[in-house]
This record gives structure tokens, sequence and C-alpha cells, in this order.
């Protein structure tokens, strides 16, 4: 059971700006996650549902957050696992259905056992319901049953409000991205050749737990060739002298995500070939920072990315075109470039690490306009795989994977980067690592 990340008139108030959005005939059915097994009967460490810790802050498996609308205002009511001491002494305490309503924002709460009792007699009086499905079979079959109502999406309200982050969201976010920089200067500072990127991961998870965080998405730690796999995370490989590694790890606070990628060279010197592909990405990052400007469009920030990696790109004498050859269609981003930069300049980030509110719809869309309280992250990369087969890899720059990425708020006065705190320019960083202090 969790603490209260927000006041509670900060939930009441993304409740009502959420549910005055609905049809007062509708009946609303946020359910949280189950338990997950992760073997025979060992679960996976639970992780509530965003947008129940979104709306309520209820962190506990199984809950569902209803709301309906009595004539005159919406009552929302929580059900919750009822107190049950044998089962909670092999599982723990439990808040209960009057700790739940005593000390949560919500208007009442019911244990999960009424839950198919109240929520049909709920779905005989109204005329829509707005529920999140696929979380809950129990609540999938009760709507399910009721096939004369319209059934909603409610995320579409959801997302719109989430993508706007309140002060509160952001002083959080900023103690995820603090907590998450420090754990990447950790492991810079304990890097040397030969270093095995479990170690690696091991010295960044121990900051994580040490600040009482915990990972946000599994940590990617590869060395050498396994830096130009995306979302590799075996992490089992000894890092050898004279090859970068690449580590993306990010924490979460109060369920709010850090983002964070870095790559150094284990023994603490770019070679040249390194240092080119380096710099050339820096470059293509800060061009993408700059781009985060309030009333740009999602899009604004690839391209200039784009831009600088495809010139970069011509200059190393790796392609041989122009720039817009280079790039190919200015919405689709098809050209010869993609073969090394073959991902997204970047995310929005929050309760989910790739948080909702989708930065483009589609390949003709140039995504929302960033707005004041936006938190994206900003991560081109150049990826030189030596087993690639599908392209030619320059032999020069055969085994170099290149990622930065950092976490940026958009504000009225510019963009602000939240992991500013984490170095990223050469010498910062040939300063680092290996210096354990
Ligand atoms: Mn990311």
């Amino acid at each position: 059971m969790g603490e209260h990340a927000f006041s509670d008139s900060e939930y009441l108030s993304r409740q009502s700006e959420f549910l005055e959005q609905l049809p007062e005939d509708s009946l609303v059915l946020m359910p949280t996650n189950q338990v997950a097994y992760r073997s025979n009967d060992t679960n996976f460490p639970f992780r509530a549902n965003s947008y129940m810790l979104y709306l309520c802050g209820w962190s506990d498996p199984g809950a569902v957050l209803m709301a309906h609308h009595d004539g005159t205002e919406w009552i929302t009511t929580l059900f919750v696992q009822p107190r049950d001491t044998k089962a909670e002494i092999w599982e723990g305490r439990r808040v209960g259905v009057e700790g739940a309503v005593s000390g949560w924002p919500i208007n009442q709460a019911r244990s999960l056992d009424d839950l198919a009792e109240i929520v049909n007699s709920q779905l005989n009086s109204c005329r829509s319901v707005y529920c999140l499905t696929g979380l809950n079979s129990e609540l999938d079959e009760l709507v399910g049953g009721a096939s004369q109502l319209e059934i909603s999406d409610p995320t579409p309200i959801l997302d719109d409000m989430r993508v706007l982050k309140s002060e509160g969201e952001i002083r959080i976010m900023q103690e995820s991205a603090d907590i998450a920089s420090a754990s990447h200067i950790a492991a810079m500072r304990a890097s040397f050749p030969g270093i095995g990127e479990w170690q690696v991961q091991s010295v960044i998870e121990a900051q994580f737990t040490a600040n009482k965080s915990r990972w946000s998405y599994p940590s990617i730690v590869g060395g050498g060739d396994n830096a130009t796999i995306l979302h590799y995370n075996s992490n089992d490989n000894e890092i050898s002298d004279g090859e970068l590694v690449l580590v993306d790890a990010g924490c979460e606070v109060s369920g709010y995500a850090s983002d964070i990628t870095r790559t150094w060279p284990v023994n603490g010197k770019f070679s040249d070939q390194q240092r080119e592909i380096y710099e050339l990405v820096l470059k293509a990052q800060l061009a993408g920072i700059e781009a985060c400007q309030a009333g740009s469009v999602w899009l604004s920030m690839h391209r200039a990315t784009s831009a600088v990696l495809a010139q970069g790109l011509i200059d190393l004498g790796i392609l041989d075109c122009s720039v817009e050859e280079a790039i190919g269609d200015d919405m689709e981003f098809n050209g010869p470039y993609r073969n090394f930069f073959m991902h997204g300049t970047g995310h929005f980030l929050g309760l989910d690490v790739h948080d909702v509110g989708g930065g483009r719809q589609g390949d003709k869309d140039e995504g929302r306009i960033l707005q004041p309280g936006m938190v994206l992250t900003v991560e081109p990369g150049l990826y030189f795989g030596s087993w690639r087969t599908d392209v030619e890899i320059p032999d020069r720059y055969a085994g170099i994977g290149v990622r930065i990425e950092d976490n940026v708020l958009i504000t009225a006065d510019g963009p602000v980067v939240l992991t500013s705190s984490c170095p990223k320019t050469i010498d910062e960083i040939e300063e680092l690592v290996g210096n354990i202090g």
C-alpha cells in the first residue's frame, strides 16, 4: 500500500475534470491491474495501472474505481480487497473497505466481493459505459453482458489530461530524473575494461533501490555491438577494452518514470571513430532539445535531429547523397539515413515510460502542438551493428552504437532538461569513467 503522491484536492480535481466531460447517464469503470504470476505461486512485483494511480493513487492489486451520477453529482466508489487476516498473513496487510474510504480521495468504498451485484444494478440504470477493458475479466464479462449499452473508451479524455503535467507531477518527475542521473554517474565511475554488462546494471539498479525507487523498464546495458540492438536487455556479456557501453535505464517515483540513455567508453577514452559518431549524435540531440518549443508541432524535434544526423552521415562519408535524399519524405523519413537511425526521436514521459497522449497518429500526422507542462524524451542515436546483413556497414564504424537521451519539460520560456545533472559531453564523460573518486 502506497503513500499518497498528491493532495486529495489534486486527485479530486482530476476526477471532476474527467467526469464532467462525460454524459451524466453513463457509468465509469476503471479497474487496476491484477497480480501476475511469474512461476508457480511466485508473483511478479505488483505495479498498479497508471489510470488508477492518476485518478486516486490506489496502488494495491485488483481494485475497481466506479463513478456514477446520482442526479446531483458524480459519486466515486472504490472496490477493494476486504480485510482478511488469513490472506494478509501471506500476502501482506490490506487497507480494507473502511481504510479506503477514510484515507483515499473517493466518496465510498466497497468490497470486491460485492462488485458483480453493485455493477449489475448500476448497469441497469445507465445508458452508456466508459470502461477500461482487458484488465479485469470479471468486469469485462459484466459489461459485455449489458449488450443494450454503448461501451466507450475513457482513455482519450484521460490521455489529454495526463499529457499535461501539474506542478506536483513535475516535482516528482524531477526527483525521478535526479535518481536516474545519479545512477548513470555511479555506473560511469564504476566502469573498467572487461566489466560485465550485468555489473554495470547492478550499479545502476542499486542506486534505484537505495533511493527507494525501482526501474521503470528493464535496464538496457549493451557493450560493443550489443549497443546496436535497441531493446537488448540480457546484459550478460563482458565489455572489452576499447568498446562503448550504451546504458538506457530509468526509475520510477510514485509511478512516474525517468528514462535516460548515456553511452561511454569503458576504458574512459573515446577512440577517434567513437568520438566522430558521439559528437554527431550529441549535436543532433542538442538540436532536438532546442526544437522542444511551446507552439511547435511534435514532429519538429524529429525533423531537427534528422537534419543534423543526415548531414553528419554525409560529412563522414557514410552516405553519398544530398541531405534531402538522405532523409527521404519529410513525413515518412524513409531515406537511407534510416539504416542507422531507425527509431523515433522521443516519446511522452509520465506514469508510463512511453506515456499516453501519443506523439503522432500515423504517417500523415505532424503530432500534437507542444504545450507548457508536457514532458518528453529526446533520444537520437546512430547504430552500426557489425553483425548486420541488411545494409553495408562502414568498417571504420562497425560495432559502434550511440544513443543520448534526456527528459525535457516544455515551458513557456523554452525547454527545461530535467536530466541535466547527468553529464553528456565527451570531456565530462572521460573525466568520470573509471574515476571511483
Ligand atoms: Mn526513451
